[in-house]
């Protein structure tokens, strides 16, 4: 599918320039807060993204310079009950997914306020690069609830157990200098220019690298946390399909032959 075809959205603004696609959450008077609109468009966005043919890698980031997402809308919280609640997880936890195993790198430009469920949505992309004035934080608890988008399992992974208990059970919001310490940034930039700068220089590097190389080494880091075993199971099946690829004879015979790669992507 080609990109002449990129849908367009209410809350999302979507361009594709090299191959990237640059995904912003585009509800700047809310501080781009998590609806159910922004949520189903989500969702749309990146089953287009995944088809797309012209798009190889993604950033995902926040209108303005002074929010990423402050959160799921709040106004929307509050009229949940234990069913719907359960169902709005449920969706919310299936949409996050899609995006963790999205085959095509994804980083989260995180830019000022990530709180709750934005922090969530960084924490589904594949690598953060946040700007100065980054705040990071799951405050949910300070509203009677958890983090119900995956930021349980999720942070707890990349920081471990007992940081994110810390995190989670105070509700304490983080800024750039820690964020970083604990790995919850991969880096810092001084502006979101500059951010913006290295995540497209970190995606052009990614994109040197054969397509196919690239979903099977995410879908194995992914596969990593299916448990130990499953996971060495997973990066054992996956090295063996990625043996049987044009881009993996691509890949070696450049190497021997002393030129750079053209992979085909099969
Ligand atoms: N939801 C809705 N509107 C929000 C919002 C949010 N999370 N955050 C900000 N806004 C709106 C404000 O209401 C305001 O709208 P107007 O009054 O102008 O109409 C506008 O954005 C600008 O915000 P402020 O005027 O408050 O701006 P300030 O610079 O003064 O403050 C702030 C910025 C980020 C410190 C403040 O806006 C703030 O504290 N926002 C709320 C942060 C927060 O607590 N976020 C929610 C985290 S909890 C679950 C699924 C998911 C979740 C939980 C359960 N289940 C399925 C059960 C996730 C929960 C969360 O995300």
């Amino acid at each position: 599918m080609p990109t002449s075809e990129m849908p367009t959205f209410e809350t999302l603004l979507l361009e594709t320039e090299n191959g990237i696609c640059t995904l912003t959450i585009n509800r700047p008077d809310k501080l781009n807060a998590l609806n159910q609109k922004v949520l189903s468009e989500l969702e749309e966005a990146f089953v287009w993204i995944q088809k797309a043919e012209d798009v190889r890698a993604v950033i995902v980031t926040g209108s303005g310079e002074k929010a990423f997402v402050a959160g799921a809308d709040i106004k929307e919280l509050s009229g949940l009950d234990a069913i719907t609640g359960r169902d709005l997880a449920i969706n919310g936890q299936r949409i996050f997914s899609g995006i963790e195993n999205c085959t095509k790198p994804v980083i989260a430009l995180v830019n000022g306020y990530a709180l709750g469920g934005g922090s969530e949505l960084a924490l589904a992309c594949h690598v953060r690069i946040a700007t100065e004035n980054v705040v990071f934080g799951l405050p949910e608890v300070s509203l009677g609830l958890i983090p119900g988008y995956g930021g349980t399992q999720r942070l707890t992974r990349v920081v471990g157990k007992g940081k994110a208990m810390e995190l989670v059970l105070t509700g304490r919001m983080i800024k750039s200098d820690e964020a970083l310490g604990l790995g919850l940034a991969n880096s810092v930039a001084g502006s979101k220019g500059e951010a913006m700068a290295q995540a497209v220089e970190m995606l052009s590097k990614m994109m040197k690298n054969g397509p196919v190389a690239l979903a099977k080494a995410i879908e194995a880091i992914n596969a990593s946390e299916n448990g130990k075993d499953a996971g060495y199971q997973s990066e054992a099946d996956l090295f063996g399909s990625l043996c049987a690829t044009e881009d993996f004879k691509e890949g070696t015979s450049a190497f021997l032959e002393k030129r750079k790669p053209s992979f085909s992507g099969k």
